[in-house]
């Protein structure tokens, strides 16, 4: 049996209402920034002398993203805006960029913005000098490594020898009354700094709480056996997840109980003052003790603390305390590790040509320059001059000048095209290149020009940029630099000849 047309018209007119009652998939609606879209900007803990290292919160709604946006300024506070963009991303995976193109030495915030409105938090960093890396180690319980040992000779806790401390929130170090020992071991993971790299400096911070120990003086050591971390939480326990007073890890003993160390060298210490009752860090220069990891010298097994006099006091003062651990609550006071190193970065500027005229060509009367520039962030503008008197500021492509010869003299000119890129100006540089942006790149042509309104090119400049407080002086010197004659006589003078 066949459905009669309007049996099938009727069946229509329903299935189109349902779908109507149910609703039709929706297109998705239009990226627009909503309170909530906003991601998080981490701190950098990787910060070359180009530009930082810059990690986000994967992006999460709710408006359907569009795209991330790298923003960075000298000015903290600042609004991001077209002047301050430097990347767009339109993969929402990728929550990470790294910044080539900064100053070195140079302080600059960033933030990156959703969708083109919502801006995350901002981060501030000072870059290092130029090839220079700093790179932040502080990491938290689960990349971190940090216990503490223990024994007490008057302490009849059957297994005392074994508690391990790997997940609790202090590193107790120094002696008690109760005749207990203690001593921290640390280590932190340097395989993000190339072998054999040059260690500028290495500092270590430990942050420490209000308490009336006198400790002493604290000195640093290199672990020479490795060890485990373990898990155990305060006030410890003997369960065999990791290093203790007897062992290194789990069923291996150390070679001396109390941890192998390199007694014969004390690679860093602070003294007895730097103790404060009110609480306060310390900071141990282990500099060469880095080095000698990076360079492979002596495996990095870690760190082993101990104050110098470990005796055990009779009276009070006790001479022992608490060093915040990995596992501390507060990100900001757990161990630091702070390395500066050569990396042989350089900040890369805009490149800039000049496409015409062309070098060595002889011009006149109404000369057209055109000028090619880019750059890995984005080009503001692009200055063209002659003879250091700029023609134009042209703001974008082509960037072009028209220059008119008939008022110059016939000899050679100089013919220089500047690119600026988008980046933040030092307000101390502003007299050298009023409102000039950072990171300035220049390319120059000689001219020369004859009687017979024709001009002679020299040769381009090899495009290159400083830092604007440098640009001036730069500029200078590629005048004088093309200045000088290159045989090339006036065709007066030829004639002659
Ligand atoms: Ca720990």
């Amino acid at each position: 049996m066949s459905w009669s047309r309007s049996l099938r018209v009727v069946l229509v007119l329903i299935m189109a209402a349902g779908l109507t009652v149910v609703g039709l998939p929706s297109r998705p609606a239009p990226a627009h920034a909503a309170a909530g879209d906003a991601v998080t900007l981490d701190a950098p803990t990787w910060l070359h002398s180009s530009g930082a290292e810059l990690h986000w919160s994967r992006f999460a709604g709710p408006s359907v993203f569009d795209r991330y946006e790298v923003h960075r300024w000298a000015t903290a506070g600042f609004t991001p805006s077209a002047a301050t963009l430097l990347a767009t991303i339109r993969d929402i995976d990728t929550t990470s960029w790294v910044d080539t193109t900064a100053a070195a030495a140079t302080a600059f915030s960033y933030k990156v913005v959703v969708n083109g409105t919502d801006a995350s938090n901002e981060q501030r960093v000072t870059l290092p000098a130029d090839g220079q890396a700093t790179l932040t180690l502080q990491p938290g319980p689960a990349a971190g490594e940090a216990t503490y040992m223990s024994f007490g000779s008057g302490i009849t806790t059957t297994c005392y020898a074994y508690f391990n401390y790997g997940g609790a929130t202090n590193l107790r170090i120094g002696s008690a009354t109760n005749t207990v020992v203690h001593r921290p071991l640390l280590r932190f993971d340097l395989r993000r700094i190339p072998p054999g790299a040059s260690v500028t400096s290495a500092t270590l911070t430990l942050w420490y709480g209000a308490n009336s120990a006198a400790p002493g003086e604290v000195d640093v050591y290199r672990a020479t056996r490795a060890w485990d971390e373990g898990k155990a939480v305060y006030p410890g326990s003997c369960d065999g997840s990791g290093a203790d007073w007897r062992e290194a890890r789990a069923g291996l003993a150390w070679s001396a109980a109390g941890g192998d160390f390199d007694a014969g060298t004390k690679w860093a210490s602070v003294p007895a003052t730097s103790h404060s009752s009110t609480g306060g860090s310390n900071a141990f220069t282990v500099t060469t003790l880095m080095q000698n990891w990076v360079n492979g010298t002596t495996p990095n097994l870690g760190m082993l603390l101990k104050i110098n006099n470990e005796a055990i006091p009779s009276t009070t003062p006790q001479k022992y305390f608490d060093y915040y651990s990995d596992d501390y609550g507060t990100a900001t006071q757990r161990p630091k590790l702070v390395v500066r190193y050569a990396d042989g970065s350089h900040a890369t500027g805009p490149a800039v040509s000049i496409a015409a005229p062309a070098a060595n060509a002889r011009v006149g009367g109404s000369v057209p320059i055109t000028a090619a520039a880019s750059d890995d962030g984005a080009v503001s503008r692009v200055d063209i001059a002659v003879d250091g008197s700029v023609l134009a500021s042209d703001t974008s492509r082509p960037y072009t000048a028209t220059w008119n010869s008939t008022t110059a003299t016939n000899a050679s000119h100089t013919i220089t095209a500047t690119a600026y890129r988008r980046a933040a100006p030092g307000r101390r540089h502003l007299r050298a290149v009023h409102d000039v942006l950072e990171h300035p790149g220049s390319a120059a042509h000689r001219v020369r020009r004859p009687v017979h309104a024709a001009h002679r090119h020299g040769e381009g400049l090899r495009p290159q940029w400083q830092r604007h407080d440098q640009l001036a002086e730069r500029v200078c010197g590629q005048h004088r630099r093309h200045s000088v004659q290159r045989g090339v006589r006036p065709e007066r003078a030829r004639a002659g000849g």
